[in-house]
């Protein structure tokens, strides 16, 4: 694979590594080649919802936040695309909320299993469930490789945070009785309608926030925390979502020009 040079002076240099290091852990086996098309889906929602973490994606990382401090036994689901562009993040979310880490994959293989765990534990995490053998429960009334869980994981989980879904397994574990927080940038997936909290952001915007969001809302009382998720309508925030869309491409078609908003100019 030809490797190449990115201008730091490029108007989407931040959009291109991404790109990179995609394509580095698609070599390495990390990443499934669907993950490739996946990413340019997200891309092309990321445009839409103007290359920022919105207010409605802000409102629900604070209810994810406060589930996963919640939680009794909190689980984080990784798969290729997420363990290549947050496996820092979600390391150190894991400790702030005390979650497990769970390799799940769509696309699985012995191989992928284990270039994700070494991703994982290169990014400082400790214990990685759900590799090989330890993937030995079902969920049930799935038919696809997620249906793999480890029993000390998600099958024992009360909310579990699925960032890059697909929307079969959602379903099922929210069938299951289990919170799913999702993070999406579609906010018309199956995974962002089926979800209980879904975060419609880009997990290398998301994951950092969500980590800062958790680590202050970690000394609130249990109440406190409880109030946020009660107060938090996910109809309603995706509704919120879907019409910033609509109000952005509205201002776009007066004049035909896109309105930046990313950070730092880049875009992502
Ligand atoms: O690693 P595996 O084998 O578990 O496979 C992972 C993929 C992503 C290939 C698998 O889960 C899949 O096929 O997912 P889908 O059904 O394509 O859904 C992925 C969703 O993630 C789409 O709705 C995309 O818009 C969204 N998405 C893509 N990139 C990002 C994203 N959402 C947030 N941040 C991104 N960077």
């Amino acid at each position: 694979m030809v490797k190449i040079e990115i201008p730091p002076e490029h108007p989407r240099a931040e959009s291109l590594r991404i790109r990179e290091k995609l394509v580095e852990n698609f070599e390495t086996g990390a990443v499934a080649i669907a993950g490739l098309i996946a990413h340019g889906r997200g891309e092309a929602f990321d445009y839409l919802i103007g290359e920022k973490t919105t207010e409605p994606a802000l409102k629900a990382i604070r209810a994810a936040a406060a589930a996963l401090l919640t939680a009794k036994n909190p689980v984080i689901s990784v798969n290729g695309n997420t363990a290549a562009l947050s496996a820092k993040e979600i390391v150190d979310l894991a400790k702030i909320v005390n979650a497990k880490v769970e390799v799940n994959l769509f696309y699985r293989s012995c191989e992928r299993e284990l270039a994700i765990k070494k991703l994982l534990e290169d990014a400082g995490a400790e214990e990685i469930l759900g590799v090989g053998e330890d993937a030995s429960a079902r969920i049930p009334e799935l038919g696809s490789e997620r249906r793999r869980v480890d029993p000390r994981g998600i099958l024992i989980a009360d909310v579990v945070l699925v960032p890059l879904e697909d929307g079969d397994r959602t379903e099922a574990l929210v069938k299951m009785g289990k919170k799913v927080i999702a993070v999406d940038l579609n906010p018309l997936s199956r995974t962002a309608q089926t979800a209980s909290i879904t975060i419609v952001d880009n997990v290398v915007r998301a994951m950092p926030m969500l980590v800062k969001t958790a680590s202050e809302l970690k000394g609130e009382s249990l109440e406190n925390l409880q109030e946020i998720l009660s107060n938090y309508n996910n109809k309603e925030v995706l509704a919120e979502s879907v019409n910033l869309i609509l109000q952005r491409l509205s201002e776009i078609a007066k004049t035909g020009k896109y309105i930046e908003l990313g950070g730092g100019g880049d875009g992502i």
